[in-house]
């Protein structure tokens, strides 16, 4: 396999897929700026250009709110070919924006990009950091519950359609929609998204969040759905954690965001589901157990948490598929290798597992993870999802994340 040239196939998607200050997922089906995957292409794009790696990072928070809150899509310019675009999220503000957050891993990938070339981040770093440490706050005042990071909507999870949903979402009403045409499955295969009936429930919970105003104290009491998502509270320890790290770097106060991390590390207890053996995410309007063993729970060693029944999931799925981590457990009948986050394996998911098990001295695994997810790089391109059980490719080709994570980490 010739490594040179799939570094430069790499650079060269990021560089196809780059809009100028930003990234864009891939084209046609993500034809904006997204949250986190702008913070995995300025990772990647830190390998060989800090100066461009740190605009992304800085046009990303040119949407965020007054309140703190950096929404999960920022619509620069107007583009064809996604729904909903920013006519129905309607936020007064501009950029336009989405109107809810996804997982806030900026902090962590900053600080890759910071410590790429410290002497040039130095400025970048210190105007970054009130705008991270405001986001953090938003998290803290409007999200946190007994020290898990709560969810409005499956998008903020950045894993839409994952199995953790289903039980929150059978209770929320999706039948006063109305009309609407979707974009995905023009582009993507019907069977690798979401259904009609996700999507309707999508919609109503955008429409209520929207219609109240986006009005957060609202939303916590009334919204459709609310969910304490363990890969959230996972990434957000994490990033609270490179936060703190930042914050000493630069010489700034720090028992606020130690105090955030005690606090999370409470959460983290509050996500273990003893009856099953395993974190979980839990439905804060019913106050059950989401009873669900995805990918967002072996976010555990990126946070620093380690726990032997986690290691033996682990181990176990991973026997059980030759192309791991499938974001769903393979013997759970809700799996499927083909259907978005209900199976299929993510690169950006599996480098940020495979970073926390070798961090938490998994070393052996964290290098057959890695070199597991090169192979199906190699093999098969930059696809956004893979197949755990024959490694086809799924989902958009050419993904800026993928790519991004090749040049840092799988390659
Ligand atoms: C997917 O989510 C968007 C909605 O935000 C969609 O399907 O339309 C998810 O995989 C999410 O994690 C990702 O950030 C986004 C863009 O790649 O696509």
């Amino acid at each position: 396999m010739n490594y040179d040239k799939l570094d430069k196939r790499a650079r060269k998607i990021l560089q196809v897929n780059d809009r100028g200050l930003y990234t864009v997922p891939t084209k046609g089906l993500y034809p904006y700026q997204w949250n986190w995957d702008s913070a995995f292409c300025a990772w990647g794009i830190a390998t060989y250009d800090v100066r461009r790696a740190w605009a992304e990072i800085e046009t990303l928070f040119t949407g965020q709110w007054d309140n703190g809150m950096v929404p999960h899509i920022v619509f620069h310019k107007q583009a064809i070919g996604y729904f909903p675009g920013p006519d129905v999220w309607n936020v007064p503000r501009v950029p336009h924006t989405s109107g809810i957050t996804q997982p806030p891993i900026a902090a962590t990938m900053a600080r890759s990009v910071y410590e790429q070339d410290k002497h040039y981040g130095r400025v970048h770093m210190e105007l970054l950091y009130g705008r991270l440490v405001s986001w953090h706050r938003w998290f803290v005042k409007y999200r946190l519950h007994d020290g898990m990071v709560a969810i409005t909507h499956p998008w903020e999870s950045g894993r839409d359609n994952a199995i953790d949903w289903d039980g929150a979402m059978a209770n929320v009403d999706g039948s006063n929609v109305g009309e609407y045409t979707r974009r995905d499955t023009a582009h993507v295969d019907p069977e690798m998204r979401p259904k009609k009936e996700d999507y309707d429930r999508y919609l109503a919970m955008l429409y209520f969040s929207r219609d109240c105003g986006w009005d957060e104290v609202e939303i916590a009491k009334n919204s459709p759905l609310r969910m304490a998502d363990v890969g959230m509270t996972f990434l957000f320890l994490r990033a609270c954690r490179d936060l703190l790290h930042l914050a000493l770097e630069l010489d700034h106060e720090t028992d606020e965001i130690q105090g955030w991390i005690t606090t999370l590390k409470g959460g983290v207890d509050r996500h273990w589901n003893a009856e099953r053996g395993h974190y979980d995410s839990i439905d804060l309007r019913t106050g059950e157990f989401a009873n669900s063993l995805s990918s967002g729970s072996f976010l555990c060693w990126y946070a620093g948490v380690d726990h032997p029944q986690m290691l033996a999931h682990y181990e176990r799925i991973m026997g059980m598929v030759p192309f791991g981590v499938p974001s769903n457990d393979p013997a759970a009948d809700t799996f499927n290798p083909k259907r978005y986050w209900r199976g299929p394996t993510w690169s950006n998911v599996n480098a940020l597992i495979a970073i926390g098990l070798a961090e938490m001295h998994h070393i052996t695994k964290a290098e057959e993870l890695r070199k597991a997810t090169q192979s199906l790089i190699a093999e098969h391109g930059f696809f956004e999802y893979f197949d755990p059980y024959i490694g086809t490719p799924e989902g958009g080709d050419n993904f800026s994340w993928t790519a991004a994570i090749w040049l840092t980490w799988a390659s």
